[in-house]
């Protein structure tokens, strides 16, 4: 056709193509092509939960509908990816364990490595979600996404936050700009990164917070917005590789109060741990009854780490005990469930101190 005949085609006919053109991506399908595929683990907690009434907002019982219903219950999933379902777990995740961490973990990994996985979802409850998210942060070997999500109300109470969750931690997985930031939390319209993020408060929605170091952004409309990026090593940049793991070593938390003795302390070492996490009042102080049995503890092979109690700021290396003489450990920001987490990861690796501490200024 000559350029004077194209440019002379009737407007209306060029309208009729583009709606042609227009029809057949929505008939064919073609549009779901366009749309990011993620899969939803779940491993149950609140957002799986159930109440009796719709104001049962304390006494349900979490972990009790499986993924299909969580993903029917969100229709609107669709819009922002193609969504499949697979329930890992069916547990409240205060009775998570090391090894639901690796069949998780090793699970993750393999779905990542398929083409046809651009990013990963897992509903979680909430009182260990720090915690799965953290260690998921150490061991998964890709860069696509991986969001955890949960509840802080059951998904039959009035104004259930599950459903808005889940949407915004879909639509973050299945966004390119999530890419390589880590393993993230999704909670209450925010983004946070899994080293730092913390559950702050028993049962209000707000209850995911990175107080000082600051959350990753905001997810608003279905879309992320990023407005930080993490300074510690994650997933393909850390040393840890779980693929041959079946077992983690124990370690155990020592909490300390005013009037501590060493009975917690001599009772983990009794039953084999191979790695204590010191979390102390404080900026980690150590007691006068108990810091003998942790210098003897260290001595017959235990890894002792300094953490702190307060939740906040940095557990200083030869700050109020001398780690170098003691050959302890200073767990710099990590909070002390997070500490332990990157301790049996790191005595899987090592038996050097130096090599440790390095360990916990670099994740
Ligand atoms: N027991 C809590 C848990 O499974 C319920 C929740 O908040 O998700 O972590």
């Amino acid at each position: 056709m000559s350029k004077l005949r194209i440019a002379n085609l009737s407007p209306h006919l060029s309208h009729f193509f583009l709606a042609l053109a227009a029809l057949l991506f929505v008939l064919t399908g073609a549009h779901a092509q366009t749309r990011p595929n993620v899969m939803i683990l779940a491993t149950g907690g609140t957002i799986a939960g159930t109440g009796a009434t719709s104001t049962t907002t304390v006494g349900y019982t979490a972990a009790k509908i499986g993924v299909d219903q969580l993903i029917a219950a969100v229709p609107e999933l669709a819009k922002v990816a193609n969504v499949k379902g697979e329930q890992v777990f069916q547990i409240a995740s205060e009775s998570m364990t090391n090894e639901h961490w690796l069949t998780l973990g090793k699970r993750v990994n393999a779905l990542l490595a398929q083409s046809d996985v651009d990013g990963i979802v897992i509903t979680h409850g909430t009182d260990t979600t720090e915690e799965t998210a953290y260690f998921l942060n150490l061991v998964v070997k890709s860069r696509k996404p991986v969001v955890l999500v949960g509840a802080m109300r059951p998904s039959t109470a009035l104004s259930a936050d599950g459903p808005i969750n889940l949407y915004n931690a879909v639509a973050i997985a299945g966004s390119r700009d999530a890419v390589g930031k880590g393993v993230l939390v999704a909670f209450n319209d925010q983004i946070h990164f899994a080293r730092d993020v913390s559950k702050t408060n028993t049962s209000t929605p707000d209850a995911f917070k990175t107080p000082e170091l600051g959350l990753a952004g905001y997810i608003q409309g279905g879309k992320p917005f990023f407005y930080r990026t993490t300074a510690r090593k994650h997933t393909v940049d850390t040393e840890f590789d779980i693929a041959n793991l079946n077992a983690l070593p124990q370690v155990d938390i020592v909490y300390g109060y005013a009037n501590m003795s060493p009975v917690a302390l001599d009772a983990f070492i009794a039953a084999g741990a191979k790695g204590i996490i010191h979390a102390g009042v404080g900026n980690g102080s150590l007691a006068a009854r108990v810091k003998p049995a942790l210098i003897a503890a260290r001595k017959k092979g235990t890894f002792i780490v300094r953490a702190s109690r307060v939740g906040q700021g940095i557990l200083a290396r030869n700050g109020e005990a001398n780690d170098d003489e003691l050959d302890f450990v200073a767990a710099d920001t990590l909070n002390p469930q997070k500490a332990r987490i990157l301790l049996m990861l790191a005595l899987t690796k090592t038996n050097n101190t130096a090599e440790i501490q390095r360990m916990f200024y670099t994740y």
